[in-house]
C-alpha cells in the first residue's frame, strides 16, 4: 500500500553537503519526492516538532541542535514508507546504527544524528504539518 512519511536531514548533514547524497538514497529506493524544502527552524517549530521529549534529559540540546539552522524537510511517497524509511535510516544512536543505514554511514553523534524520520501514521500526521502547508504537497 502506497503511504507517505516525513524526514527531515538535520543541520550537521546539510552543513557538510549530504542532502544531495541522502535525497539520493530514497530515490533508488524507489519513493517519490511529494513535498522538498530548505527550512531555516525557528524555536517555536523545534519546540512543536519535538514536543514529545519535553522533560527528557537530552531536549534542551535537541531543539538547541536545530534552532537557528538549516534543515531539508520532504515528504517521501511510496509502499509502506514509513518503515522502510525508518529501516533505511537505522537505529537512534549512530554507533548502534548498522553500516548501510544512513546513520551507520555518516555520523557518530547521536544528537546530531543526520536525519529524523516519522515513526508511526501518528507522527507523519503531527510533523508533516509542521512544515508543509497543503498547497506545498503534491497530489
Ligand atoms: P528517532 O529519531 O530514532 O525516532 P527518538 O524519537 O527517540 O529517536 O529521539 C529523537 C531525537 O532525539 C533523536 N533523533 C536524537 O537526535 C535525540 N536523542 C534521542 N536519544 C538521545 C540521547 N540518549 N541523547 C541525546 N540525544 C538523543
Amino acid at each position: 500500500m502506497s503511504e507517505r512519511t516525513f524526514i527531515m536531514i538535520k543541520p550537521i548533514a546539510v552543513s557538510r553537503g549530504l542532502v544531495g547524497e541522502i535525497i539520493s538514497r530514497f530515490e533508488r529506493k524507489g519513493f517519490k519526492i511529494a513535498a522538498l524544502k530548505l527550512v531555516k527552524v525557528r524555536r517555536e517549530l523545534a519546540e512543536k516538532l519535538y514536543e514529545v521529549h519535553k522533560g527528557k534529559p537530552f531536549y534542551s540540546l535537541l531543539i538547541e541542535s536545530i534552532t537557528g539552522r538549516e534543515v531539508v524537510a520532504a515528504i517521501l511517497e511510496g509502499r509502506s514508507a514509513i518503515e522502510v524509511v525508518r529501516l533505511m535510516i537505522g537505529a537512534t544512536d549512530p554507533v548502534k546504527a548498522e553500516p548501510g543505514t544512513i546513520r551507520g554511514d555518516y555520523g557518530l553523534d547521536i544528537t546530531e544524528n543526520i536525519i529524523h524520520a516519522s515513526d508511526s501514521p501518528y507522527s507523519y500526521e503531527y510533523e508533516h504539518k509542521i512544515f508543509f502547508s497543503p498547497g506545498e504537497i503534491v497530489d
